[in-house]
């Protein structure tokens, strides 16, 4: 007769023959499988801040939370936001720049000569603003470009 030394659990429940050994005794499970949680379709991060409704009756018998799924505090940051800035020089093609604008940063073809000019005159300005992988991807694509052609175009970025 076998006899169980605990109750049967959700990932299967019957006590192995020779029993389950002194290491590792068995750990009942109480509640459906993380796979089948409300929140399992949620990011770690996200679960750990769901609230609960506050009913007094939510928890069971053994304390677990048992409360459904109302809000998620708003816990999270926006990250930040970083200004691409193209620099001014005597030698690169103003032709260049549009292209590089309007390729690399999606503008049109008024709005990238419009920059261009601004940088031409004003020794700097803006290309757009982005998180910071997007703007650093930009300043790297934009020098790669410039030095394949040999331009001495300069661009960087800042914490916008
Ligand atoms: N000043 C350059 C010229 O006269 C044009 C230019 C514009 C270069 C903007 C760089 O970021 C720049 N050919």
């Amino acid at each position: 007769m076998g006899m169980r030394a605990f109750p049967s659990t959700v990932y299967g429940g019957s006590t192995p023959k020779g029993g389950w050994g002194e290491l590792h005794p068995p750990r009942p499970v109480f509640g459906a499988p993380p796979s089948e949680r409300k929140s399992a379709h949620l990011p770690r991060k996200r679960r750990r801040g769901l609230a609960t409704s506050n009913n007094a009756n939510n928890d069971d018998e053994r304390g677990t939370e048992r409360g459904v799924v109302t809000k998620a505090r708003p816990k999270t940051k926006k990250p930040s936001q970083y200004r691409v800035l193209l620099l001014n020089d005597d030698y690169t093609p103003m032709e260049f720049v549009v292209g590089l604008l309007m390729g690399v940063f999606k503008k049109t073809q008024e709005e990238a000569t419009k920059i261009m000019l601004d940088v031409h005159q004003n020794g700097i300005g803006v290309c757009g603003i982005y998180t910071f992988e997007v703007a650093e991807t930009k300043v790297v694509q934009v020098l790669d470009a410039a030095k394949r052609h040999d331009h001495p175009l300069k661009c960087t970025l800042e914490k916008a």
